[in-house]
Protein backbone atom coordinates (compact mmCIF):
# COMPACT_ATOMS: atom_id res chain seq x y z
CA UNK A 1 0.00 0.00 0.00
CA UNK A 2 1.24 3.38 -1.14
CA UNK A 3 0.83 5.68 2.35
CA UNK A 4 -0.82 9.08 1.64
CA UNK A 5 1.49 11.80 2.19
CA UNK A 6 1.38 15.83 2.70
CA UNK A 7 3.77 17.37 -0.36
CA UNK A 8 5.82 19.01 2.58
CA UNK A 9 6.49 15.52 4.21
CA UNK A 10 7.08 13.88 0.98
CA UNK A 11 10.18 16.27 0.43
CA UNK A 12 11.57 15.18 3.63
CA UNK A 13 11.80 11.35 2.17
CA UNK A 14 14.73 10.35 1.83
CA UNK A 15 15.97 9.18 -1.32
CA UNK A 16 17.97 6.13 0.63
CA UNK A 17 14.85 4.79 1.68
CA UNK A 18 14.64 1.29 -0.90
CA UNK A 19 13.41 -0.63 1.36
CA UNK A 20 9.85 0.23 -0.20
CA UNK A 21 11.43 -1.31 -3.67
CA UNK A 22 12.07 -4.35 -2.38
CA UNK A 23 9.70 -7.63 -2.03
CA UNK A 24 8.71 -9.42 1.02
CA UNK A 25 11.00 -12.13 -0.39
CA UNK A 26 13.99 -10.06 -0.17
CA UNK A 27 13.48 -8.52 3.39
CA UNK A 28 12.18 -12.06 4.97
CA UNK A 29 12.97 -15.73 5.40
CA UNK A 30 9.25 -16.75 5.51
CA UNK A 31 10.49 -20.62 5.40
CA UNK A 32 11.81 -19.33 8.91
CA UNK A 33 7.56 -18.84 9.99
CA UNK A 34 6.70 -22.09 8.19
CA UNK A 35 9.83 -24.47 9.95
CA UNK A 36 9.44 -22.48 13.34
CA UNK A 37 6.03 -23.14 13.50
CA UNK A 38 5.32 -26.31 12.04
CA UNK A 39 3.96 -28.75 14.10
CA UNK A 40 3.17 -25.99 16.47
CA UNK A 41 -0.77 -25.66 17.44
CA UNK A 42 -2.92 -22.82 17.79
CA UNK A 43 -3.69 -24.28 21.25
CA UNK A 44 0.19 -24.49 21.92
CA UNK A 45 0.44 -20.57 20.82
CA UNK A 46 -2.88 -20.06 23.55
CA UNK A 47 -0.78 -21.23 25.85
CA UNK A 48 2.59 -19.98 25.69
CA UNK A 49 2.01 -16.67 24.12
CA UNK A 50 4.93 -16.83 22.21
CA UNK A 51 6.96 -17.77 19.24
CA UNK A 52 10.46 -17.22 18.28
CA UNK A 53 11.41 -16.14 14.41
CA UNK A 54 15.35 -16.56 14.62
CA UNK A 55 16.96 -15.24 11.94
CA UNK A 56 13.38 -13.63 9.95
CA UNK A 57 15.12 -10.45 8.35
CA UNK A 58 17.20 -11.52 5.53
CA UNK A 59 20.70 -10.22 5.33
CA UNK A 60 19.59 -7.84 2.88
CA UNK A 61 16.26 -7.03 4.95
CA UNK A 62 18.76 -6.28 8.09
CA UNK A 63 21.49 -4.38 6.12
CA UNK A 64 18.28 -2.00 4.51
CA UNK A 65 16.05 -1.77 7.87
CA UNK A 66 19.13 -0.33 9.54
CA UNK A 67 20.15 1.94 7.30
CA UNK A 68 16.61 3.24 7.57
CA UNK A 69 16.71 3.30 11.46
CA UNK A 70 20.11 4.90 11.99
CA UNK A 71 18.36 7.74 10.00
CA UNK A 72 15.66 7.94 12.49
CA UNK A 73 17.28 7.24 15.67
CA UNK A 74 18.67 11.11 16.10
CA UNK A 75 14.52 12.12 16.17
CA UNK A 76 13.76 9.44 18.89
CA UNK A 77 11.75 11.31 21.94
CA UNK A 78 13.19 10.25 25.00
CA UNK A 79 10.93 9.12 27.28
CA UNK A 80 11.37 8.48 31.10
CA UNK A 81 8.43 7.82 33.20
CA UNK A 82 6.40 5.38 35.49
CA UNK A 83 3.43 4.32 33.32
CA UNK A 84 0.43 4.75 35.73
CA UNK A 85 -2.03 2.37 33.62
CA UNK A 86 0.64 -0.40 34.02
CA UNK A 87 1.09 -0.49 37.50
CA UNK A 88 3.98 2.55 37.85
CA UNK A 89 6.06 0.25 35.50
CA UNK A 90 9.43 2.02 34.40
CA UNK A 91 9.82 3.12 30.88
CA UNK A 92 13.24 4.30 30.35
CA UNK A 93 13.90 4.41 26.36
CA UNK A 94 13.36 6.78 23.32
CA UNK A 95 10.78 5.90 21.02
CA UNK A 96 9.14 6.95 17.27
CA UNK A 97 5.07 6.30 16.77
CA UNK A 98 3.54 5.42 14.21
CA UNK A 99 2.27 8.81 12.90
CA UNK A 100 6.11 9.86 12.36
CA UNK A 101 6.96 6.77 11.16
CA UNK A 102 4.18 7.37 8.42
CA UNK A 103 5.40 10.06 7.69
CA UNK A 104 9.22 9.89 7.33
CA UNK A 105 9.57 6.12 7.00
CA UNK A 106 7.46 4.81 4.10
CA UNK A 107 9.48 1.59 3.72
CA UNK A 108 8.38 0.24 6.94
CA UNK A 109 5.03 1.73 6.59
CA UNK A 110 4.98 -0.56 3.61
CA UNK A 111 6.79 -3.67 5.58
CA UNK A 112 3.91 -3.08 7.94
CA UNK A 113 1.62 -3.50 5.41
CA UNK A 114 2.88 -6.74 3.52
CA UNK A 115 0.08 -8.93 2.84
CA UNK A 116 2.34 -11.54 2.36
CA UNK A 117 4.31 -11.11 5.28
CA UNK A 118 1.12 -11.16 7.22
CA UNK A 119 -0.55 -13.63 5.94
CA UNK A 120 2.51 -16.05 6.87
CA UNK A 121 2.12 -14.88 10.57
CA UNK A 122 -1.28 -15.16 10.30
CA UNK A 123 -1.37 -19.27 8.75
CA UNK A 124 1.48 -20.22 11.68
CA UNK A 125 -0.62 -18.60 14.47
CA UNK A 126 -3.96 -20.38 12.89
CA UNK A 127 -5.38 -16.67 12.97
CA UNK A 128 -6.82 -14.28 10.57
CA UNK A 129 -4.17 -11.29 11.40
CA UNK A 130 -5.73 -7.71 10.56
CA UNK A 131 -4.04 -4.59 10.25
CA UNK A 132 -4.40 -2.18 13.36
CA UNK A 133 -6.86 1.15 12.89
CA UNK A 134 -5.13 3.02 15.69
CA UNK A 135 -2.22 5.34 13.06
CA UNK A 136 -0.23 5.84 16.60
CA UNK A 137 0.21 2.10 17.33
CA UNK A 138 0.04 0.11 14.62
CA UNK A 139 4.05 0.33 13.89
CA UNK A 140 6.29 2.22 16.35
CA UNK A 141 10.15 2.22 16.93
CA UNK A 142 11.59 1.33 20.59
CA UNK A 143 15.15 2.01 21.61
CA UNK A 144 16.82 1.38 24.27
CA UNK A 145 20.43 3.04 24.00
CA UNK A 146 21.12 4.12 27.32
CA UNK A 147 22.38 2.34 30.82
CA UNK A 148 19.41 1.30 32.44
CA UNK A 149 16.84 1.73 29.75
CA UNK A 150 14.18 -0.38 30.26
CA UNK A 151 10.17 -1.47 28.76
CA UNK A 152 8.38 -2.07 31.65
CA UNK A 153 5.89 -4.54 32.21
CA UNK A 154 3.12 -3.83 30.51
CA UNK A 155 0.12 -5.58 28.04
CA UNK A 156 -0.40 -4.36 24.35
CA UNK A 157 -3.72 -2.99 23.20
CA UNK A 158 -3.68 -5.03 20.14
CA UNK A 159 -3.34 -8.77 20.82
CA UNK A 160 -0.56 -9.54 18.39
CA UNK A 161 2.76 -8.23 18.22
CA UNK A 162 5.40 -8.72 15.79
CA UNK A 163 8.73 -7.51 17.16
CA UNK A 164 11.64 -7.27 14.36
CA UNK A 165 14.94 -6.84 16.08
CA UNK A 166 17.21 -4.28 14.06
CA UNK A 167 19.84 -4.28 16.80
CA UNK A 168 20.16 -6.36 20.62
CA UNK A 169 23.01 -6.41 22.89
CA UNK A 170 25.47 -9.45 23.06
CA UNK A 171 26.87 -8.93 26.50
CA UNK A 172 28.29 -11.87 28.15
CA UNK A 173 25.79 -11.56 31.03
CA UNK A 174 22.65 -10.96 28.72
CA UNK A 175 20.93 -7.49 29.57
CA UNK A 176 17.90 -6.47 26.98
CA UNK A 177 16.02 -9.95 27.42
CA UNK A 178 11.77 -10.49 27.23
CA UNK A 179 10.23 -11.70 29.99
CA UNK A 180 6.62 -12.39 29.83
CA UNK A 181 4.06 -14.61 31.28
CA UNK A 182 0.40 -15.04 30.86
CA UNK A 183 -1.50 -11.62 32.98
CA UNK A 184 -1.64 -12.63 36.64
CA UNK A 185 0.75 -15.82 36.44
CA UNK A 186 4.19 -14.04 37.30
CA UNK A 187 5.27 -16.94 38.91
CA UNK A 188 5.18 -18.43 35.28
CA UNK A 189 7.69 -15.93 33.65
CA UNK A 190 9.60 -16.99 30.70
CA UNK A 191 12.77 -15.25 29.41
CA UNK A 192 13.70 -14.96 26.27
CA UNK A 193 17.15 -13.50 23.95
CA UNK A 194 17.34 -12.22 20.56
CA UNK A 195 19.84 -11.15 17.97
CA UNK A 196 19.99 -8.75 15.73
CA UNK A 197 18.03 -10.19 12.52
CA UNK A 198 16.03 -12.11 15.03
CA UNK A 199 11.88 -11.73 15.53
CA UNK A 200 9.56 -12.91 17.92
CA UNK A 201 5.19 -13.25 17.66
CA UNK A 202 3.79 -12.44 21.16
CA UNK A 203 0.15 -13.05 21.67
CA UNK A 204 0.79 -9.56 23.71
CA UNK A 205 -2.83 -8.77 25.34
CA UNK A 206 -2.63 -12.07 26.93
CA UNK A 207 0.94 -12.25 28.17
CA UNK A 208 2.58 -9.52 30.29
CA UNK A 209 5.79 -8.36 29.05
CA UNK A 210 8.96 -6.25 29.68
CA UNK A 211 12.38 -5.69 28.46
CA UNK A 212 15.15 -5.83 30.80
CA UNK A 213 17.17 -2.98 31.51
CA UNK A 214 20.20 -3.10 29.30
CA UNK A 215 23.91 -2.57 30.18
CA UNK A 216 26.21 0.84 29.52
CA UNK A 217 27.19 0.60 25.67
CA UNK A 218 24.35 -1.84 24.77
CA UNK A 219 22.25 -1.22 22.52
CA UNK A 220 18.17 -2.75 21.70
CA UNK A 221 16.54 -1.35 18.85
CA UNK A 222 12.98 -3.06 17.82
CA UNK A 223 9.72 -2.13 15.70
CA UNK A 224 6.69 -3.50 16.84
CA UNK A 225 3.89 -4.12 14.28
CA UNK A 226 0.72 -4.53 16.32
CA UNK A 227 -2.07 -6.57 14.36
CA UNK A 228 -5.27 -7.20 15.46
CA UNK A 229 -7.34 -10.78 14.95
CA UNK A 230 -10.61 -11.03 12.96
CA UNK A 231 -13.73 -10.79 14.71
CA UNK A 232 -11.72 -9.49 17.86
CA UNK A 233 -12.28 -6.04 19.75
CA UNK A 234 -9.68 -3.98 20.80
CA UNK A 235 -9.96 -2.13 24.09
CA UNK A 236 -7.41 0.91 23.41
CA UNK A 237 -5.95 2.01 26.67
CA UNK A 238 -3.50 5.51 27.20
CA UNK A 239 -0.17 3.72 26.85
CA UNK A 240 0.61 4.04 23.48
CA UNK A 241 -0.33 7.68 23.26
CA UNK A 242 1.93 8.45 26.39
CA UNK A 243 4.71 6.66 24.85
CA UNK A 244 4.53 7.19 21.11
CA UNK A 245 2.61 10.67 21.02
O1 LIG B 1 11.02 -4.70 22.71
C1 LIG B 1 10.36 -5.72 22.91
O2 LIG B 1 10.84 -6.86 22.83
C2 LIG B 1 8.90 -5.56 23.31
C3 LIG B 1 8.26 -4.34 22.74
C4 LIG B 1 6.91 -4.13 23.30
O3 LIG B 1 6.49 -4.79 24.20
C5 LIG B 1 6.04 -3.08 22.77
O4 LIG B 1 6.48 -2.29 21.91
O5 LIG B 1 4.88 -3.01 23.19
FE1 LIG C 1 4.36 -4.61 24.36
Amino acid sequence: MVPTRSLASFESVPQDDRLSELSAADLFDLDVVESVTTGQTPEHFARCGYVPLPGLLTELGLRELRSVIDRLVPSGRRKDFEMECMDGTPRHMSTLGGVVLAERAPGIVGLYHNNQLRAALGRALGLSLTTADDPVERHVLNMLHEAGDTHGYHVDDYPIALVLFAESPDCESQCGRLEFCPVGQAYEVATRSHQAGDAYLLRSDLFTHRVQPIHEGCRRTVLNFAYGVDGHDVTATPSASLLYD
